[in-house]
C-alpha cells in the first residue's frame, strides 16, 4: 500500500471499517447515473421485488454496460488513490433500491474469502463504494453498520446467513435480523457522496418510511488486490478470461461490448496462475474474535 493523502480515512477505513466522501459525484454524472438506474429499476417485473422485499431490488449492473462509467469514475479512483489504494481492482456491483414504504434491510456482511487466515488481517480484501442518489436519514432507509465489526466478532454474527430466501422475503421484520441495535451508527449522506466499506463490516439500511424510491448503487472494488493471497486472486479472476470458449460462455464484464470494457480495463482483475479458487464461504470462522 502506497503512503495516503488521507490519512484520517484511511484509519476510519481500516480501524470502524467505513469513511465517507463528499460529492463524488457531479450533477451531472448524478443524473445520467439516476436515469440509468431508474430504467433498469422499470424494467423490472412485480416478482422482482416480491422476491427481494427486504434488500429493495438486487440488479447486477452487469445488465447495462452504462456503469462502466461510473466503475471507471475518476474522482472516486481518486478517492481510493488518496487513501493509499493506487492499483484497485473491480469485481461487481448492483443497483439496490428500496421502493416508498418497504421494510428495513437485514443484517449482513458481504465477504466471502473467509476461510482464508488473511480475512482476520485488518487491510481490506473488498470494499464496497455505495453511491445513494437521493439524500439519506434514518426516514427513507438510510445505511446503519457496526462499526469495527469487520476485525470483532459481534452478536450480530451470529443472526442467520445473508441473502437467504426467507431473510430476503422480510417474513417476520420483528426478528433481531432487521432490529435497531444499540451499537449501531446511522450514516445518512448527501445523493452523490460516496460510503466506503471494509466488506466484513455488519450492516443494513433502515426501513423506507417516504414516498419516493430510495437507490443506491453499490460497486465491489479489490483495494490490495495485488497483495491478496493467490487463491483470492484466482476466485476474482477466474471469470474474466480474455477469449471466453463455446464451453465457457462470456459472464461478468465481458458480456459488455468492448468499448465498456475498454473503459475499465485496468481495473479487471485477471489471474493467470494456477493456484485453484479460494472456496466461497460467507460465514466468519472462530478466528474472528
Ligand atoms: O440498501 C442499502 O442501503 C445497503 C445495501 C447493502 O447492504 C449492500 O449493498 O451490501
Amino acid at each position: 500500500m502506497s503512503p495516503a493523502d488521507q490519512p484520517e480515512k484511511r484509519k476510519a477505513l481500516i480501524e470502524d471499517g467505513f469513511c465517507v466522501f463528499e460529492s463524488i459525484l457531479n450533477e451531472e454524472m448524478l443524473s445520467r447515473v439516476s436515469c440509468a438506474s431508474n430504467r433498469l429499476l422499470d424494467a423490472q417485473d412485480k416478482e422482482h421485488f416480491e422476491k427481494q422485499k427486504s434488500t429493495g431490488s438486487l440488479i447486477c449492473l452487469y445488465d447495462d454496460p452504462f456503469f462502466a462509467d461510473l466503475v471507471g469514475w475518476q474522482p472516486a479512483l481518486d478517492a481510493l488513490n488518496s487513501l493509499g489504494y493506487v492499483a484497485p481492482k473491480f469485481s461487481t456491483g448492483f443497483v439496490i433500491s428500496k421502493p416508498p414504504h418497504s421494510p428495513p434491510l437485514f443484517w449482513h456482511q458481504d465477504w466471502w474469502g473467509w476461510e482464508h487466515p488473511h480475512s482476520y488481517t485488518p487491510n481490506p480484501q473488498q470494499i464496497f463504494l455505495m453511491y445513494y442518489l437521493v439524500d439519506t436519514t434514518p426516514q427513507n432507509g438510510c445505511l446503519r453498520l457496526i462499526p469495527g465489526s469487520h476485525l470483532h466478532r459481534h452478536p450480530l454474527h451470529d443472526i442467520s446467513e445473508a441473502h437467504t430466501e426467507e431473510i430476503r422475503l422480510a417474513e417476520d421484520v420483528t426478528s433481531p435480523a432487521y432490529l435497531d441495535h444499540p451499537d449501531e451508527m446511522d450514516v445518512c449522506v448527501k445523493a452523490g457522496d460516496v460510503v466506503m466499506g471494509d466488506s466484513r463490516l455488519l450492516h443494513s439500511a433502515h426501513a423506507n418510511r417516504t414516498e419516493e424510491r430510495r437507490t443506491v448503487i453499490t460497486l465491489w472494488y479489490h483495494p490490495i488486490y495485488d497483495e491478496l493471497p493467490e487463491p483470492m486472486q484466482a476466485q476474482l479472476g477466474k471469470r474474466n478470461a480474455e477469449a471466453p470458449s463455446q464451453n465457457y460462455p462470456p459472464t461478468g464484464v465481458r458480456t459488455w461490448p468492448q468499448n465498456a470494457q475498454e473503459k475499465i480495463r485496468d481495473l479487471i482483475p485477471l489471474y493467470t496462475g494456477d493456484k485453484s479458487p479460494l472456496n466461497w464461504n460467507r460465514t466468519p470462522g472462530p478466528q474472528l474474535k
